[in-house]
């Protein structure tokens, strides 16, 4: 039976890598006036590093005008990722990256069904207030049984840690719990974990093989798309009861591999 639904933030949630993260990034660079800046589609290569930290780290490494002095870079790296996540906070707390299509209603029925909601994210906690604050309103915390960020979890996905710490706060075994995630290595991390993953794909993860996922599809706020095909009209929303259906038919499977299903 489902009990928890885990919820991914960045690119899940909202658009906040292409449209928070990555302009954040640029206007930190800009700040600090350092000669380059990061394009959407470079943005896209970096983002097979996951942490925005360790993002910059790999890519310093490549800059000819970044320190060569082991130390000076650190402090540099600091130094933008604190400035890429005021002005993070300021992009989302101006209201301009709303939730993605399907998400609010699908909030509102785990609210209805009492079922459990978390977040399970490697961004920082101070990020995710920034959006939920002005997404969900200054409650926001209190729709959620578990909220693990980076702070807690700081072994960054595809790594179970911030999965298997949101399962300890639910007190639930992984069986009872879905993930829903955006990105391959989220995908990974719920599974490591024992967690079943859903995705829903995003702009910097339109496609790419995704094993051992109940379901993958393009936007919970269309039924079109999604394989496997949902029992609802293509113009309805993904919602509780899907979940719950392919949630339980995975099980079904996992229970007896080599059964119809
Ligand atoms: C998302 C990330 C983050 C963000 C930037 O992790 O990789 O690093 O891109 O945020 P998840 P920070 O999929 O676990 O949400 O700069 O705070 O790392």
């Amino acid at each position: 039976m489902l009990r928890a639904i885990l919820w991914d933030v960045d690119g899940t949630l909202a658009e906040t890598e292409r449209d928070g993260h990555l302009p954040a990034f640029n206007r930190a660079f800009a700040a600090l006036e350092l000669p380059w800046r990061w394009s959407e589609s470079r943005y896209g290569e970096l983002l097979q590093v996951s942490g925005g930290r360790e993002r910059l780290q790999h890519d310093l490494a490549m800059q000819p005008a970044a320190p060569a002095d082991p130390a000076e870079r650190a402090a540099l790296i600091d130094r933008i990722h604190r400035l890429k996540n005021e002005f993070y906070a300021g992009i989302v707390g101006a209201g301009s990256l709303p939730l993605r299509g399907g998400v609010s209603p699908l909030m509102q029925d785990c609210r209805d069904a009492g079922i459990s909601m978390g977040i399970a994210t490697t961004t920082s906690e101070a990020n995710v207030a920034a959006l939920l604050g002005r997404q969900l309103g200054p409650q926001w915390r209190s729709s959620f049984r578990s909220v693990v960020c980076a702070e807690q979890a700081p072994r960054k996905k595809p790594d179970p840690q911030v999965y298997l710490r949101s399962l300890a706060l639910l007190g639930l075994p992984p069986a009872q719990v879905l993930a829903i995630e955006d990105a391959p290595a989220g995908a990974a991390a719920a599974r490591a974990a024992g967690i079943a993953a859903l995705v829903v794909r995003s702009f910097y993860f339109p496609d790419g093989a995704l094993p051992d996922v109940i379901a993958v599809g393009a936007s919970l706020g269309s039924a079109a798309d999604w394989s496997p095909a949902p029992q609802a009209a293509p113009a309805a929303r993904i919602d509780l009861s899907q979940l719950q259906r392919w949630h339980a038919r995975w099980r079904q499977q996992a229970a007896h591999p080599g059964g119809a299903g």
